[in-house]
């Protein structure tokens, strides 16, 4: 047995496919990891070129934070981690959190 929806002319069918919530990851300044590493970090990890990274770094410099991209959670959450771990890695306390998005 099969059935088919009959619907009013006219009538407007939703889109079934539904965008994922995005997460912001966010830069944090610190007093002490060098701006040639957060550079570095950017563009390894978020793969951001030469002159965006040094804009988005600078950012950071001069308002404390910077919000630098955004993805899905799991990957934004995976990056901050790896690009926060980079820093550890190599004695600097750069530091990228996540938030969701409004
Ligand atoms: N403030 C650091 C310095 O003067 C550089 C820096 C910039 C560090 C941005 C972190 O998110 C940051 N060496």
């Amino acid at each position: 047995m099969s059935q088919k929806t009959i619907e009013k002319p006219g009538t407007k069918v939703k889109a079934k496919t539904q965008r994922p919530p995005l997460w912001k990851v966010i830069l944090l300044n610190d007093d002490y990891t060098p701006r040639e590493f957060v550079v570095l970090v950017l563009k390894a990890v978020f793969r951001m070129n030469e002159s965006h990274a040094y804009k988005v770094m600078m950012t950071a410099h001069q308002r404390g934070a910077c919000v630098i991209a955004v993805y899905t959670r799991d990957v934004a959450e995976t990056k901050a981690k790896e690009a926060t771990e980079l820093g550890k890695s190599n004695g600097f306390p750069l530091f990228f959190t996540t938030e969701p998005e409004e």
